[in-house]
């Protein structure tokens, strides 16, 4: 048995699929980017006055549609389906800005590790600062 053209071609798009891109590694240590971004006042911090104004504008570029509510496609990426279903009380499998917004503020104070109000880089830098990022830009 010999192996056609189409399968040896088919066997290299299998195998060049399988080496994976690294992922980017962020930016470490270095929030500069993100701080300007979101921190209008440059004093270093995100409160959550910031935070909600960022995640109120990032529902409305998300919202395309002006339907008034974020379902799991136009989330994809920034939310999961279960956090969906967390702060989805009515069920209706989308988001609407007040249902956004809680989760966002659910974000920010497991973010904000030392309870001090405000987000800096070193928090925006963990695990929960990387998820709270995701729903503000
Ligand atoms: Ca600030
Ligand atoms: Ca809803
Ligand atoms: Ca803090």
């Amino acid at each position: 048995m010999r192996m056609t053209l189409s399968s040896l071609l088919a066997a290299a798009a299998i195998a060049a699929s399988a080496i994976i891109a690294p992922a980017s590694a962020g930016h470490r240590g270095d929030c500069k980017a993100e701080l300007s971004a979101l921190n209008p006042d440059h004093d270093g911090t995100i409160d959550w006055h910031e935070a909600r104004r960022a995640a109120v504008r990032l529902f409305h570029t998300l919202d395309p549609d002006h339907d008034g509510t974020l379902d799991a496609a136009e989330l994809r990426g920034r939310v999961g389906i279960l956090s969906i279903a967390r702060f989805n009380p009515d069920r209706d499998r989308t988001l609407d800005k007040h249902e956004f917004l809680a989760l966002v503020k659910h974000r920010f104070e497991r973010a904000n590790r030392d309870d001090d109000g405000t987000i800096d880089c070193r928090e925006l830098n963990s695990l929960a600062g990387r998820r709270l990022l995701r729903v503000l830009m």
